[in-house]
């Protein structure tokens, strides 16, 4: 009975799942304020539905981005690597933009989707890992959501790096392939590193690869890095009155 039962939880999750996915996706956008959610879903779903599941470049979120355009506010924005949950909490609490804070970011922040060949479905099992195809749904999603949300970097911007790992700027990351080479002179004025270190840290500021940062920005940005205690940062959190700068 054990086995049957088993059995059943797994078909049903699996005819569910479709569903589910969907209605997380209504629900987040819905959350958000978004207003014309059918729409958004729409031109989301026609990205990848009756697609190779390892044929879903980037261009095919075109016409979403175009439907729910990122909405930022010049000096506010905070870009990070290898520190998504301090960047996140970070973000929240100084009311900062991450792309996982923009609409389209908070809908599809920690999901997985995919389509097949012949089917309309939406799928939720089954679909390939970030590394087992480049063209794959959710990493061409956030290769091109992240392209807009670097195009749309003005003022003064935020990038939180990670000193426990021997390159905080990683060559192969989003941040370095996508966001940085769109920071146009015209629009950004300043690129603050947020070097965030603690009992770990196997680097500082004078680290080869922020070099290599320091070297992709645009004649005219002006580059600085801090290293920040992560304790420092988790203050920055949890307490109003502790000097912090404005996205950390
Ligand atoms: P990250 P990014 N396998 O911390 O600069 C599975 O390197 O790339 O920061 N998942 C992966 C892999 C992988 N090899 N690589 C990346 N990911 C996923 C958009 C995974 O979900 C924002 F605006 C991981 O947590 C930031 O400025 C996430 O990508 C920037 O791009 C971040 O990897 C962060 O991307």
């Amino acid at each position: 009975a054990v086995v049957l039962l088993l059995i059943i939880a797994i078909v049903l999750a699996v005819i569910l799942s479709p569903k589910d996915f969907k209605s997380t996706f209504m629900q987040r956008c819905k959350n958000f304020n978004g207003n014309n959610c059918a729409a958004i879903w729409d031109a989301f779903q026609k990205a990848y539905v009756n697609r190779d599941q390892c044929d879903v470049p980037p261009e095919a979120y075109d016409s979403l981005i175009e439907a729910a355009p990122l909405e930022t506010s010049c000096n506010r924005m905070m870009f990070w690597s290898k520190t998504k949950d301090v960047a996140q909490d970070l973000a929240a609490k100084k009311n900062c933009s991450t792309l996982e804070r923009t609409l389209l970011g908070s809908i599809l922040d920690g999901l997985t989707w995919c389509g097949k060949r012949g089917s309309n479905e939406t799928l939720t099992e089954g679909c390939p890992k970030w590394d087992d195809c480049v063209k794959n749904p959710v990493r061409s999603f956030w290769n091109r959501v992240s392209a807009a949300f670097g195009d749309a970097a003005c003022g003064d911007v935020t990038v939180m790096l990670n000193a426990s790992i021997p390159t905080p700027f990683d060559p192969k990351s989003i941040f370095a392939t996508v966001e940085v080479k769109r920071f146009k002179s015209s629009k950004v004025k300043k690129v603050t590193v947020v070097l965030v270190t603690d009992m770990n840290s196997v680097t500082n500021c004078k680290n080869k690869s922020l070099q290599d940062l320091q070297n992709m920005l645009d004649k005219g940005i002006i580059y600085s890095c801090l290293e920040v205690q992560k304790s420092r940062i988790q203050e920055c959190i949890s307490d109003q009155n502790k000097s912090c700068g404005s996205c950390w």
